[in-house]
């Protein structure tokens, strides 16, 4: 679909491409973002925008805290799997604990705080699909490390921690939120809801920890009045092992993506290692994930599977569905 873009809007567009500072081209983008019809044919150009904006004001924040902080890339976790999600609480919440429990990492499970500094990855199996989750250093209102807002803007989705063996549970979670605010970080149930640019928004679901504690389920009421309308939720006890599969499903569920096998003709499918995309993905979606050069290749596709596929051919923009097999044609 064509989006009709007012004049003011390439203007603004002809000062971002002259901005000489980052100031000044962010100036302009907001300008843009303000001007830009916001409906449903615009909604790459708002996404694109929005990411601009967002990584923009990052550089524009950095800058100010000095080289130092800013040290680039230090932290970074490069992505494996079907999805990177990373893990954000108050200290003491479990966390590292979970970790444990999911993947074979093996970061300091300790009784006291503070003991995460370093990012840790470590990846889940669900089904025949594996997720990365990455651990995390504590967030508290005066304890921040600064490459935490970079490896969050990397993530796919977060877990958010709520500590039900402590009474104060809810507050320290509130003040984890609080805190990536300020760092225009904001967890959200839907990525695509925010629309306030300059802060990057991030699919969570809260992890309600230490299930076994004899007055969790009071806990558990109470918290649910501040956050289950906010967020999906799981209950689990990683010490006992109570809701390990819950939570594995529901972090798969939080990704948002589906399986999907590919095959060569006149050959079995290989059934064992599934491509990921985003739930809705096309068949040339599906192509540029087995080969960069295939997206703008394929010109069909016979597909197997869902309702009244069976082995039918399709263009490539055809919707695919969860666990379809798909021999692609170039
Ligand atoms: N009772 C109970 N204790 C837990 C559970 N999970 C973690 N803990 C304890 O809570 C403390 C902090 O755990 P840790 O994973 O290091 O927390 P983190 O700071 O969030 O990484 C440790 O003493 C853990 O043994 C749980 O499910 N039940
Ligand atoms: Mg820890």
């Amino acid at each position: 679909m064509a989006v009709n873009l007012p004049p003011q809007y390439h203007d603004a567009e002809a000062r971002y491409k002259k901005g000489k500072t980052p100031e000044e081209k962010l100036a302009a983008l907001r300008e843009m973002w303000v001007i830009l019809p916001k409906h449903k044919a615009s909604e790459k150009v708002q996404a694109d925008l929005k990411t601009r904006i967002s990584e923009l004001s990052d550089e524009v924040e950095q800058a100010k805290l000095g080289p130092k902080k800013a040290a680039p890339g230090s932290h970074k976790v490069p992505k494996q799997g079907a999805g990177q999600v990373v893990f954000l609480g108050p200290p003491n919440a479990g966390k590292s604990r979970l970790l444990t429990k999911l993947t074979k990492a093996t970061p300091t499970v300790a009784p006291y705080p503070f003991t995460t500094r370093e990012p840790v990855p470590g990846m889940m199996d669900y089904e025949d699909v594996r997720v990365q989750l990455v651990d995390l250093p504590p967030v508290t209102a005066d304890h921040y490390e600064h490459f935490v807002t970079d490896i969050t803007r990397a993530a796919d989705a977060a877990l958010l921690f709520l500590d039900l063996a402590d009474d104060d549970g809810p507050a320290a979670t509130q003040a984890v939120l609080d805190r990536l605010k300020q760092a225009r970080r904001e967890l959200v149930r839907d990525a695509a809801a925010g629309d306030d640019p300059t802060t990057y928004h991030l699919k969570t679901l809260l992890v309600m920890t230490k299930a076994d504690d004899e007055a969790a389920d009071i806990r558990r009421e109470l918290a649910g009045e501040a956050f289950a309308d906010r967020y999906p939720s799981v209950v689990v006890s990683a010490e006992q092992g109570g809701g390990l599969e819950e939570v594995r499903k529901a972090i798969y569920d939080l990704l948002g993506v589906m399986r999907v096998y590919t095959k060569q003709p006149g050959k079995p499918a290989d059934m064992t290692s599934p491509f990921t995309c985003p739930i809705g993905g096309t068949v040339a979606e599906l192509a540029g994930r087995v080969h960069k050069d295939f997206e703008e290749g394929v010109k069909s596709a016979r597909v197997w599977g869902t309702g009244a596929f069976d082995g039918q051919t399709v263009g490539r923009d055809h919707v695919l569905h969860d666990k379809d097999v798909v021999e692609l044609h170039l």
